[in-house]
Order: C-alpha cells, then structure tokens, then sequence
C-alpha cells in the first residue's frame, strides 16, 4: 500500500516537500508567435489552477521564494493578452509560487516606466507581505525558453539577455532592459528604481547604476536560454525619447541616495483582482 502523505498536527493539509532547484518538466525550447488573435476567454479556460489576482501556488511542492512579477502598462491590452497567455504555463512549470501585477498608468502624461515600477514593488507586498523576490517585466517580452527561471539569487539577474530585435545578443555589457529581477533586500539595497525617467529610455542603465555602485554584480542565464521575442509595436504615444537620459545616468550616484523607493509619490485610484492578474491603476503626476 502507499504511504499516507505526512499531514501537519492541527491540519488536514499534507506537509509538501521543498519544490526541487531544477524542476522536473520543463520543455526547453519553446515556439512562441503573436499572429492569431489571444482571447482572455481562451487564456482563462486554458490556465484553471491560476486564482483570482493572477495568484499560483504549485499543488505539489513548497517554493522557496514567492515571486511578485510586476509589469509597466497602459494601453498595451493585446499585449498583455500575449504575455499572459505564454507566462502562466511557464511560471507553473518552473513551480513558482506567485502573483502578476499590472502596474497601469492613469492618465495621458508622459509614461515613467520605473516610476510605475517602485509602486508596484509597495503595492504588492501590500497585497502579500511575503512576497521576497520581483520580477519586472515588460509586457511585449516573452521568454522562448522555459529553463530562464523567474526567481531571485544572491545577485540581481537580468533574465532578458538576447532579444530577437537585438539579434539574440546582449546589445552592450551593462544592459539591464527588459525583464529583470531583484530580492526585496537587493531592491531595497539600491533605494529601489529612479522616480525621475519621464518618457522612454535611461531607467535600465540607471538601475544598473545603482546595482555597481552598492557593489552588487549582475547574474545573467546562459545565452542560449535567454532567448526573448518582443511584440512588434511601433512608438507609443507620450513616451517619447527622453533627451535628459544621457546626462542623468552619469549623476546616479547624486540622485540615487534621494531619489527612489523612499520618495516615490502616488496615487492608487483602482485595485482590481481579475481571473490572471492584479490590476493596479495609479496617478503618478507628471514630470516637472
Ligand atoms: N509601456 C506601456 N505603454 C506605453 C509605453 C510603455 O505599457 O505607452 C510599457 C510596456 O510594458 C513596454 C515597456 O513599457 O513593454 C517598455 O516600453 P517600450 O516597449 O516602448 O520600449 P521598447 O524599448 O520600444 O521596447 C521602444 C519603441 C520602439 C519603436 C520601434 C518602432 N519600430
């Protein structure tokens, strides 16, 4: 006869054993294209283990880590239909327990990617003060193999290293774009991201300012497995290029002592648990 599994005194739930460090079933190599049309129907009726929020608990083994994944939004919908759709499987697979945030500007001020990024670190320890590991995440990027496991290490990791659009290379050493992922200790360490990046670019090359001069190192996957399709999508509007870029990322380390998760300013307007993510829509002002 089997064994009874071990069952903890005072509960009828089984004592589940450590998920493993390299999970069993994942596939590798996956074919990841944005051509048919994604419902959220068919998203919701092909991920049912997910629960309300976008939270996920694996059935089977206790995590280590609970990972936050926070994603910059407004106005990316079909994206986002995309991201969730290749995402959860692969999440499940890497035995992850976790919560999807969708961190969505209010409003038609310039977009401040990082900005958007600080509260949702704030707003989803609030809604799960467990949460240790976040992951950042654009929402047009989708990992092409699942062995890029979306947990923390004892370094920040930059998980999206070599991107279709870049030729599958890193496009120079001290990139940090795209999809990264730092402990809470490690996010706090830096004084979270800049506040100050109104329009598109600068953010990344700050926050791998901050990680250098607090003398962290960046851990990176294999290039083989970092491999990263982006959603093809023209120029949004209200995130142009931001000209000051260039000169505020020589000055991180002025600004990065004032300027950060101790100085973000916010607004949430509207909380909304939805079958695969947390919306989280929020008044962040506008630049000066
Ligand atoms: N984002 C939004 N809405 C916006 C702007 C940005 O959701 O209006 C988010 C989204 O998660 C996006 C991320 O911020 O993935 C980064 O912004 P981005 O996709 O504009 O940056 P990227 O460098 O593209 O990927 C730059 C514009 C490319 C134009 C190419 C024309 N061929």
């Amino acid at each position: 006869l089997p064994e009874a599994p071990s069952v903890r005194p005072g509960s009828l739930a089984p004592i589940l054993p450590p998920c493993p460090d390299s999970p069993p079933g994942l596939v590798g190599r996956l074919l990841i294209e944005f051509t048919s049309p994604m419902p959220l129907e068919r998203v919701q009726r092909e991920n049912p283990g997910v629960l309300l929020g976008g939270r996920y608990t694996p059935p089977d083994c206790t995590p280590a880590q609970t990972v936050a994944v926070i994603i910059p939004f407004r106005h990316r919908e079909h994206h986002l239909r995309y991201w969730l759709h290749y995402l959860h499987p692969i999440l499940r697979r890497q035995r992850l327990r976790y919560g999807i945030y969708v961190i969505n500007q209010h409003g038609e001020d310039t977009f401040n990617r990082a900005k958007l990024l600080n509260v949702g670190f704030l707003e989803a320890l609030k809604e799960d003060a467990s949460y240790d590991c976040f992951i950042f995440s654009d929402v047009d990027l989708v990992p092409m193999d699942d062995r890029n496991l979306y947990r923390c290490g004892d370094q920040p990791r930059h998980f999206a290293i070599a991107m279709d659009k870049f030729g599958f290379r890193l496009p120079y050493a001290g990139y940090f774009g795209g999809v990264s992922g730092l402990s809470k200790a490690q996010f706090l360490r830096i004084n979270g991201f800049p506040n100050e990046y109104w329009g598109w670019g600068g953010e990344d090359d700050d926050i791998f300012n901050r990680i250098s001069l607090t003398g962290m190192k960046i851990s990176r996957p294999d290039v083989r497995i970092g491999r990263y399709r982006m959603i093809k999508h023209d120029r949004d509007k209200h995130n142009e290029p931001n000209p000051q870029r260039f000169t505020k990322i020589q000055n991180t380390k002025l600004t990065m002592k004032r300027d950060g998760i101790g100085s973000v300013r916010y607004q949430v307007l509207e909380v909304s648990r939805q079958p695969l993510f947390t919306n989280i829509t929020v008044d962040i002002g506008r630049p000066p």
